[in-house]
Formats: structure tokens, C-alpha cells, sequence
């Protein structure tokens, strides 16, 4: 026995040190082919005793596999180009990577602010019900904001079954592109028991011509908060607090009186940046009006809120000092590879 393990372990070590594919095709041959050693050795066996092919023939076709496999092994490591030919000298593919968005960025540090002031994160759909965007918000039949040249209507309406709908008298809905993120603040109020406050960032539309400051689609986050004595000075506070982190410093505000159908009063918020000359109106606020919490069945003598909405692309403009809207949406590079 000893003198097959001789040989086994010579055909190991000759594999191990073959250097090419053919290197090993010749080892192959000499010890399995034909005239092999090992098929030689096996046929020799024929000629020996009933004793010795039944000690030597397991151990003979044992070896005669392992040695296919280890060759087999061999083959296809030497014929591994990639790493044989690597060569660590040459100069590497530079990988290009992504980074987010400055809207995405600035979405996320608002959003980050109002986290750490308990605020929760909520979410509502793109293309929403007349009824959410509208009618549940107080907003009445005829008020413009409806009108053709403000919104994107949908061509699709659905006869009212789901009692979504049931607190509008209409037999069909309307859906359309969402105008503004307050429509969240319905389908939230209809799920959820107060006291809570939550955040909703979206992406909204509107059919209108574009300038410096209006895109026909972009992004604003609201603020909803509801419990049994939040009044308008909580709300100034919080305002006031989110702007003087958002810009990382003391800011000057002015609160002017303004009015949106879902909440009374209704205030339209002004900043001044230190030393700066301009009043620059970023959100629109005030407190829930007791016809939308009468729509989603929230008593209004036992609860009270403020909402509020403003819109991102204008904050990140002040912050960022970004001198056009639509830079945002125009995928230059050039641009957004500065955040
Ligand atoms: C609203 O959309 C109200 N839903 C806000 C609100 C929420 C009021 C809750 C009260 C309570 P308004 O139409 O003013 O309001 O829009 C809010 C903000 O969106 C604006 O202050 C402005 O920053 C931004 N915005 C409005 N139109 C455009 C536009 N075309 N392009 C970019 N930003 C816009």
C-alpha cells in the first residue's frame, strides 16, 4: 500500500505546482490515461489475489477519483484569467456615486427638526379624491382653487360606494393630482384618536404658468396638531422654533392675518433673516377649523389644533441661496453635484 500513497502524494504535489491548463492535462494522462499509472495499476490487480483486490481495489478507485477531482479543480483555477492577470499596478475604474437630491436633502432636515419636537411622519397619496383635496377641508363648490387652470383633473371618477365619500353628498367622485399635502390631514384625523401631531412631506401639483419661484409640481410639508388645549401661541412657537434651526439662526417673524377655508384664524408666516432687508413669506398656518374636524368626527368642543403648510423647494431656496425654482428639476449636474 505504501507505494500508492507514494504515488499519490508525488500526483499531488505534481498538480499543485502545474502551472497551465496543459500542465495538467499532462498529469491527467500519466496517471489516468490509458497507459496510466492508476489504470495500469488497476488492470494489474486482475492478475492478483482474491486477498489483495479486496484490500487494494477500494483504495486504487478512491485514489483514481480523487485524483479526476483534484485535477478537475486544478483546470479551472488555471484557467481563471481574471486573477491570473491581475495586474495591481494598473490605474482602477473610478465608481461613480450618487448623493441625494437637495430637495430629498432639505425634506430631511425638516423633517429631522420636527421629529425632535415629538412630531410623527405621515403620508397620503399623490393623486387624491375630490373630497380629501377639497370638500373635507371646507373648501366650498365654487372657490377657484377647483377651477380648471389650478388643477389637474383626473379622467377617471368612481361612483361613491366606500364610505370614504359618504359624508359628501355627491353620487360620483372626482379624483385629481393633489394641490397641497393638507388632504393628509383628513384621511389622518379619520384614522387616528387625538391628541397627536404629526408631519406629512409630499409632492404636490399645480396647473400654473412657471416662473422663478412656481413649478407646476413640487413638494410641501404639513403640520398637524391636535389635542385639548393647543392654541395659536403653541403654533407660533413651533414655527418659531422649526425656522431658527432650520437656518441656524435668529430670525425675525411676522404673522399676517390670511385666510385658508380649513382653519380659523388663518395666518400667512413672514421671515427676515438677520440683517436682511426683505420679508419673505414661507408657510401658510392657523388653527383647524371646526367644520373639517367636524368632517372627520372629532368633536370640536373637546379638541383644537393648528395646521400648517409650506412649501420645500422655497425654503431650500433661501437656505441654499438658489436664484430659480426650476434648477431643481432640471437634472444638471453641474448643480446638483453641489450638495
Ligand atoms: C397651501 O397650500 C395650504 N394648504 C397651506 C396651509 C396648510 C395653510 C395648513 C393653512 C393650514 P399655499 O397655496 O399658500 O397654501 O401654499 C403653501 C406653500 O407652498 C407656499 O407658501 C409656497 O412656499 C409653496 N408654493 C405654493 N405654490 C407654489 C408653486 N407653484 N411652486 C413652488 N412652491 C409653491
Amino acid at each position: 500500500m505504501s507505494d500508492y500513497k507514494k504515488i499519490k502524494e508525488e500526483a499531488i504535489q505534481a498538480l499543485r505546482e502545474a502551472k497551465s491548463v496543459e500542465r495538467a492535462e499532462e498529469l491527467r494522462v500519466v496517471y489516468l490515461g490509458r497507459k496510466g499509472v492508476i489504470t495500469t495499476a488497476l488492470r494489474a490487480l486482475a492478475e492478483k489475489s482474491i486477498e489483495e483486490k479486496r484490500s487494494d481495489g477500494p483504495e486504487l478507485n478512491a485514489f483514481r477519483k480523487e485524483l479526476e477531482d483534484r485535477i478537475k479543480e486544478r483546470k479551472k483555477e488555471l484557467s481563471f484569467k481574471g486573477v491570473a492577470n491581475f495586474d495591481l499596478t494598473m490605474p482602477g475604474k473610478k465608481l461613480k456615486r450618487g448623493s441625494l437630491h437637495p430637495l430629498s436633502i432639505v425634506e430631511k432636515e425638516i423633517v429631522a427638526i420636527f421629529k425632535s419636537m415629538n412630531f410623527s411622519v405621515a403620508e397620503g397619496p399623490e393623486a387624491e379624491s375630490e373630497y380629501y383635496n377639497f370638500d373635507a377641508l371646507n373648501i366650498p363648490e365654487n372657490h377657484p382653487a377647483r377651477e380648471m387652470w389650478d388643477t389637474f383633473w383626473l379622467e377617471s371618477s368612481q361612483k361613491i360606494s366606500d364610505n370614504n365619500f359618504k359624508s359628501s353628498n355627491k353620487k360620483v367622485e372626482k379624483f385629481l393630482m393633489r394641490t397641497h399635502t393638507s388632504p393628509v390631514q383628513i384621511r389622518f384625523m379619520k384614522e387616528n384618536k387625538p391628541p397627536f401631531q404629526i408631519v406629512v412631506p409630499g409632492r404636490v401639483f399645480r396647473y400654473e404658468a412657471t416662473d422663478m419661484s412656481h413649478e407646476i409640481n413640487f413638494h410641501q410639508i404639513e403640520g398637524l396638531s391636535i389635542g385639548r388645549s393647543i392654541n395659536l401661541a403653541n403654533l407660533k412657537f413651533i414655527i418659531e422654533e422649526f425656522f431658527n434651526r432650520f437656518f441656524g439662526k435668529k430670525l425675525e417673524f411676522r404673522f399676517r392675518p390670511s385666510y385658508f377655508p380649513f382653519v380659523e384664524p388663518g395666518v400667512e408666516v413672514d421671515i427676515k433673516m438677520p440683517g436682511g432687508e426683505k420679508w419673505l413669506e414661507v408657510m401658510g398656518a392657523g388653527m383647524v377649523h371646526k367644520n373639517v374636524l367636524k368632517a372627520v368626527k372629532i368633536d370640536e368642543r373637546e379638541w383644537q389644533g393648528f395646521a400648517f403648510g409650506m412649501g420645500v423647494e422655497r425654503l431650500a431656496m433661501l437656505k441654499y441661496k438658489i436664484p430659480d425654482i426650476r434648477m431643481f428639476y432640471a437634472g444638471d449636474l453641474r448643480f446638483i453635484r453641489q450638495f
